[in-house]
């Protein structure tokens, strides 16, 4: 059977849908090495940066399992200059999506210019509005005037042909899932949305030594892996549904088994990013995601991602639901 694993996203061909999460296994040149010379991984999104280097959040500020992370890195990178360079670097095997996260409009709007002068390497710019870990800055997508106004701004810098797309917090109010998609309507040029960052401001501790596992912030940090997943789902379904065709949605969250990814696509996802397992597992453990979403296209008789993506059924199809208690 023939079987097609590639996908799109703001027009440009990825030869599998499997991408880095930004922030993981993407701060350094070689971490940054070893996801180019994974074959699966399609694309390299770097970490979120600033215009100059930051040291981040005090340790420890990661925590992680097998099934789930908590971390407050506190938007910790190289700098915009770096990520540019890598951008040239490593856009020669395959994409580069730039992320962006500057602490003020003013910021986003600056790096946004610069990337825009640069010899434009990168392949796209994934701007982040919804960082949950640094002290004092909300999560900007949170506040949908603010996210207008950057966007507003954002969007009257010329860039070429090179396709920008947002990174958003997870909305858990359908009101805020209409508000948020009501502000990214109004831009033509936005090609994706990345949907979800991590769940901000959670709370993990370790009750035999009383302690919270990471230390910034009282120990509150973001979450990611198996238990966002249905929070992630439900963003991606939302915002296929809210926003226009030409907008992808790029799914986040919980991608931790081959089938988690076929769930995110079949939601509507054209392609999805991996962060706690990737972190977990390290580059190594791609592999095994990719030939697992492989098996269970081959198992449904799927040959292509068109096949089933955005075909989620929502009405019943079995009437009597065992798991329904009131039946
Ligand atoms: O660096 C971080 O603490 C961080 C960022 Br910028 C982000 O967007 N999401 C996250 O979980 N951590």
């Amino acid at each position: 059977m023939d079987l097609d694993l590639s996908c799109y996203v703001a027009g440009i061909k990825l030869n599998s849908p499997i991408m880095n999460a930004s922030g993981v296994c993407c701060t350094t040149v070689k971490q940054i090495e070893e996801l180019d010379e994974s074959q699966f991984l399609s694309a390299i999104v770097t970490k979120s940066c600033t215009m100059t280097p930051r040291e981040g959040n005090p340790k420890p500020r990661y925590y992680g399992t097998s099934s789930f992370s908590i971390n407050s890195m506190g938007l910790a990178n190289m700098s915009l200059k770096y990520y540019l360079k890598v951008a040239e670097t490593f856009s020669k095997s395959k994409p580069v999506f730039l992320s962006l996260a500057g602490l003020s409009a003013e910021e986003n709007v600056a790096m946004v210019k610069n990337v825009a002068a640069s010899e434009q390497h990168a392949s796209g710019v994934e701007l982040n509005l919804s960082c949950p870990n640094v002290p004092n800055k909300p999560q900007i997508a949170y506040d949908f005037e603010a996210m207008g106004d950057i966007l507003n701004r954002v969007f009257e810098v010329d860039l070429g042909n090179m396709p920008l797309g947002v990174k958003l917090p997870p909305y858990f109010d359908p009101v805020h899932f209409h508000q948020s998609a009501d502000v990214l309507r109004n831009y033509p040029k936005l090609r994706w949305v990345t949907c979800i960052n991590s769940i901000g401001n959670g709370l993990y501790i370790d009750p035999i030594t009383e302690e919270t596992v990471i230390h910034p912030k009282k120990g509150l940090g973001g979450l990611g892996g198996s238990f966002v997943k249905p929070t992630a789902l439900a963003n991606v379904k939302m915002f296929r549904e809210l926003l226009p065709e030409q907008v992808d949605i790029i799914g986040c969250g919980g991608v931790l088994r081959g089938m988690d990814i076929f769930e995110h696509i079949l939601c509507g996802a054209s392609a999805v990013q991996v962060g706690t397992y990737l972190q977990e597992n390290g580059i190594d453990g791609i592999p095994r995601l990719y030939h697992e979403f492989k098996d269970v296209m081959i198992l449904k008789e799927y040959h292509t991602l068109d096949d089933f993506r955005g075909r989620l059924k929502t009405s019943p199809t079995i009437m009597n639901n065992k798991n329904d208690p009131a039946s």
